[in-house]
């Protein structure tokens, strides 16, 4: 029986990333999830680029393993304006990456937002920083400051009340750090709006409900799946972190039956999933372990991170190993999935604390080094127990 462990790698934003290759390298990952974050959406990225990004990674003896991400641009979500040539621009993408060897490409479908956070450095008991995503809090900036159009209608009278009180205790420096959590752009989040922007970019999805944006997702596939069939390339969708609708806006990737009428809506081998424990883990209803048994064929990339929510839809970055997710399982069944598979499959210690020097550093929220390097090292410690476990069970 051949017992494969997954392939570890580590995002890295590029050169501008406070943590280096050569960081990268120590913490013992072999594989590097990275993007031209230079180029801008829409674009074709060409072969040269990729190249020369290749090289850099592999001069300090890493690979790079998987794109994260070919951002899709809002054109295509809304199928407006000149998707159809930024949908060409897609394929050609695909083409060149893999030319150059790289077939792993993760993409979102969430609209106007990336994933959405309120609070980037939420202390806890420990000391150590991580990220949150308070409810209240983010009722209160769509209610009051950014004044959504009938934003009232989306939630309960005692949200609104709590919303009220929280905004108003809140102070203008709050009030301004609030705004740009949400709004600038998290790191790898390829876009960032002003207030006046992010209500034109929501007025674009007035008429799109759910359905409509799923018919709008699997369009772009039925485009984009058979050239990455074709050129070897595997497709490895997002879910929406949170997994939520937020902002009034229809969210598509959230459960399982949604992954599973996206596989039956373009039936494409390379129209896969990244498994983010950490963005389906916030339902209560999404049973993780169960999902990799049943849609592991699919299954192309992993993040792992866990997190601990609360009644009223509140969730911080647990550590890797704690929180909500039940992570022992979950390796479980991925060791169990590569088997069946015979291959391995790249996973990223999703996320870490801000701990110990790198709180004094300027790094980039969630994604600072020695969090992930204890992450890292946390789940290759239990997945290398679980293997262990396994062969002493078979024997
Ligand atoms: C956040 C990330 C996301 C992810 C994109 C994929 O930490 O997981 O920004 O990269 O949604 O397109």
């Amino acid at each position: 029986m051949k017992m494969l462990r997954m392939e570890q790698t580590w995002r890295w934003f590029g050169p501008a990333d406070p943590v280096s290759l050569a960081d990268i390298r120590q913490a013992g990952a072999t594989g590097i999830v990275t993007a031209l974050h230079h180029i801008p959406n829409g674009a074709v990225w060409p072969v040269a680029e990729i190249e020369k990004r290749k090289q850099e990674i592999e001069n300090a003896g890493l690979t790079w393993s998987v794109v994260e991400s070919l951002p899709v641009h809002e054109a295509i979500k809304t199928q407006s304006g000149r998707f159809r040539e930024y949908i060409s621009n897609y394929q050609q993408s695909l083409r060149n990456l893999a030319s150059c060897g790289i077939k792993t490409v993760t993409y979102n479908f969430m609209p106007v937002l990336d994933w959405t956070r309120t609070d980037l450095a939420h202390t806890l008991a420990d000391g150590s920083k991580v990220l949150q995503f308070n409810k209240t809090a983010f009722t209160a900036f769509d209610l009051f400051i950014l004044s959504r159009e009938n934003a009232f209608q989306d939630y309960a009278p005692d949200e609104i009340d709590r919303a009220k009180e929280y905004f108003d205790s809140m102070t203008p420096i709050e009030r301004i750090q609030i705004q740009q959590n949400i709004m600038a752009g998290l790191p790898g989040a390829e876009e960032s709006w002003t207030v006046e922007q992010l209500r034109q970019q929501l007025a674009t999805y007035k008429d799109i409900d759910a359905t409509q944006l799923k018919l709008h997702l699997y369009f772009f596939l039925q485009q984009v799946a058979p050239v990455a069939d074709e050129a070897g390339i595997r497709l490895a969708i997002h879910p929406d972190d949170p997994p939520f609708p937020i902002l009034g806006l229809p969210r598509i990737v959230s459960t399982e039956q949604d992954v599973r009428e996206l596989l039956t809506g373009a039936p494409y081998a390379s129209n896969g999933l990244c498994f983010c424990t950490g963005s389906f883990g916030v339902n209560p209803e999404n049973d993780l372990p169960g999902m990799i048994a049943r849609l592991g064929h699919r299954i192309y990339f992993l993040h792992l991170r866990s997190t601990k929510r609360d009644e009223w839809g509140n969730f911080y970055e647990a550590p890797h190993l704690e929180g909500d997710v039940d992570m022992p399982s979950v390796v479980r069944n991925i060791l169990a999935l590569m088997m069946k598979r015979n291959e391995s499959i790249p996973m990223r210690p999703d996320h870490g604390a801000q701990l110990l020097d790198d709180l004094h550093k300027k790094v980039n929220p969630g994604y600072s080094a020695i969090g992930r390097l204890k992450g890292l090292a946390e789940l290759r410690g239990l997945e290398l127990g679980l293997k262990e476990g396994i062969k002493w069970e078979v024997k």
